[in-house]
């Protein structure tokens, strides 16, 4: 193949900037939730683009997008994937440029008149960011085998608890008949924006994932009594605003505790009746705690769980809670990872290895293939927020590593 081959930066940003027109807020950045009217306008421009490309579509169970090229050989294909949903207040980066770049890879190959020996899959799947339904992965970990259709299809949206996953991906037409856990694959490779400081302060071009933290989220209902708050001596309350408060602060404290590389956040607390002068009756609380090592991952949600338990029964508050996630870290394949190395040493690219703290489809895939990521700098830092950037120097950069590491892959 021409060693000098390339993207084409300017085609891959006209799509990334027609899928991010979808979707797009007033104030700047996207809202594209999963199976929402959003996602299934970006899912047809996705089939669009796979037709254009002379891809052959599938969609399995879970709505998960598969265009393949096939070539002549009929071995498993090498994958490049991604997601096309975002968080509510999402950014023009995340997940959205590993399915354009997988695209832009395919297109570049075909315009240089290539017959790869493998085929090539381009994967938009379902539900990454678990917002609308949990869990989060949702598309890949189905498609690796590694959950049920039948279970996640009864996941409820977030917002109206009577819309079940299996209504959405209908009402959106991408209830697919393929049945997952059924796609073998050659490898995945995932372009991903670093969504954390380590690249930009370091000045480095390409980070080389070699695994992804795993991932605890633990809902929590407290359930105390509503009272007058002028009238209520502090003595009768049973304040279950008060117990989500101490929950909130004891998290904090805990990845102190914990340390390394530890984190955990209170990213939902859903007061009822949320009112001036009502000592809160109920609180939904979500906790997300994640660690690169096992061990010290079930030590936190075991320390949290001990806190929970001591401090409901101090308020005399009762409490349920359910396991929504329990990922564990995965680490990828290490020649996938030195071809990523090697990659971007040949295009003269600085890189370095690192782990992920955000959640990928790549983590489901790494159980089925030889898989790895690449990430890109992210400007601050900043993901999950309108103002997540990402520059195109970078996403060029990043989309020639995956070009040349994916080429090498195909045996071209
Ligand atoms: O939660 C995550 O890390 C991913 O964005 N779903
Ligand atoms: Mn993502
Ligand atoms: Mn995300």
């Amino acid at each position: 193949m021409n060693e000098n081959l390339r993207i084409d930066i300017s085609r891959l940003k006209r799509r990334l900037d027609m899928v991010n027109a979808i979707g797009a807020l007033p104030g700047g950045g996207v809202e594209r939730l999963s199976l929402t009217n959003e996602d299934k306008e970006v899912r047809d421009l996705l089939c669009k683009w796979f037709d254009e490309l002379d891809l052959e579509l599938r969609i399995d169970q879970m709505g998960n997008m598969t265009g393949t090229w096939i070539t002549d050989s009929k071995g498993p294909p090498v994958a490049i994937g991604s997601h096309l949903d975002t968080v509510g207040s999402g950014g023009y980066f995340d997940g959205s440029l590993g399915v354009v770049a997988g695209l832009e890879v395919l297109e570049t190959l075909k315009k240089a008149g290539v017959m790869p020996p493998k085929p090539l899959s381009i994967i938009n799947f379902t539900n990454e960011e678990g917002v609308r339904f949990t869990p989060d992965m949702m598309g890949s970990f189905a498609f690796a085998g590694l959950g049920d259709p039948n279970e996640l299809w009864k996941a409820k949206a977030e917002e109206n608890h009577d819309l079940s996953l299996k209504n959405e991906l209908e009402n959106i037409g991408y209830l697919g008949s393929d049945i997952c856990g059924q796609y073998p694959l050659d490898s995945y490779f995932e372009l991903h924006i670093e969504q954390g400081p380590v690249l930009e302060r370091e000045g480095i071009d390409i980070g080389v994932v070699e695994k992804v933290q795993g991932i605890f989220w633990t809902e929590y209902l407290l359930k105390g009594n509503a009272n007058h708050a002028g009238t209520t001596p502090m003595s009768m309350r049973r304040d279950a605003g008060y117990v989500a408060a101490r929950i909130n602060t004891f998290v904090r404290d805990l990845t102190k505790q914990i340390g390394g590389v530890q984190v955990g956040t209170v990213g939902i607390t859903n007061f009822f009746p949320n009112l001036i002068n009502v000592v809160p009756q109920d609180v939904r609380l979500t906790v997300d705690l994640r660690n690169t090592e096992k061990n010290k991952l079930v030590e936190a949600q075991e320390t949290l769980q001990s806190f929970v338990t001591k401090v409901a029964h101090e308020e005399s508050i009762n409490f349920e809670f359910s396991e929504l996630v329990r990922f564990d870290p995965v680490d990828f394949d290490k020649n996938m990872i030195y071809s990523i190395t090697m990659a971007a040493n040949s295009l003269g690219y600085s890189s370095r290895t690192m782990p992920s703290g955000a959640g990928h489809d790549a983590q489901m895939m790494a159980s089925i293939c030889p898989t790895t990521m690449i990430f890109i700098p992210s400007k601050d830092g900043i993901s999950h927020n309108i103002n997540e950037f990402s520059s195109d120097a970078d996403i060029e950069k990043g989309a020639n590593v995956l070009l040349l590491a994916v080429t090498n892959r195909l045996g071209i």
